[in-house]
């Protein structure tokens, strides 16, 4: 009788654990998102990213330290399902071609990478402002 009080306990003990893991399962899941930062500052873009694979969901997350106006656009998101977070809303849609970012603004552009190549992007403002991301597929990496 007292042994069995004992296995009730470990019982007990267990199905919090796998509760408290479950709990904790949630975010290490929505880390699957791959990352790409971008920051304007000094009128270029610094560009920081992973190896980025194909098929996964991908945000990239651009911030304009500058005092002027940006233009984050590419042709990266063309014909892609594209959702573009600022602040707050959320706008969607296919056709995306890009974010203009007031000083100081922040805007974060998410979508499935499905093509793998070398993407420029620029800002209409300042011509001279150019970077690129460069998408991989999983089997090159
Ligand atoms: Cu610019």
């Amino acid at each position: 009788m007292k042994r069995q009080k004992v296995q009730w306990g470990s019982v007990l003990v267990l199905a919090v654990t796998c509760l408290v893991w479950w709990d904790t399962a949630g975010p290490v899941l929505a880390q699957s998102e791959q990352v790409v930062e971008v920051t304007i500052k000094d009128f270029k873009y610094v560009t920081k990213q992973g190896v980025l694979r194909l098929g996964f969901p991908t945000v990239i997350k651009i911030r304009n330290e500058d005092i002027e106006r940006h233009d984050f656009g590419s042709t990266m998101f063309e014909g892609l399902p594209t959702q573009i977070e600022k602040d707050g809303v959320i706008v969607y849609g296919r056709g995306v071609g890009g974010v203009f970012l007031d000083s100081k603004r922040d805007a974060a552009i998410r979508f499935n990478m499905s093509r793998p190549g070398r993407y420029e992007f620029r800002c209409s403002i300042h011509p001279n402002m150019t970077g690129e991301l460069l998408l991989l597929s999983a089997e090159a990496v």
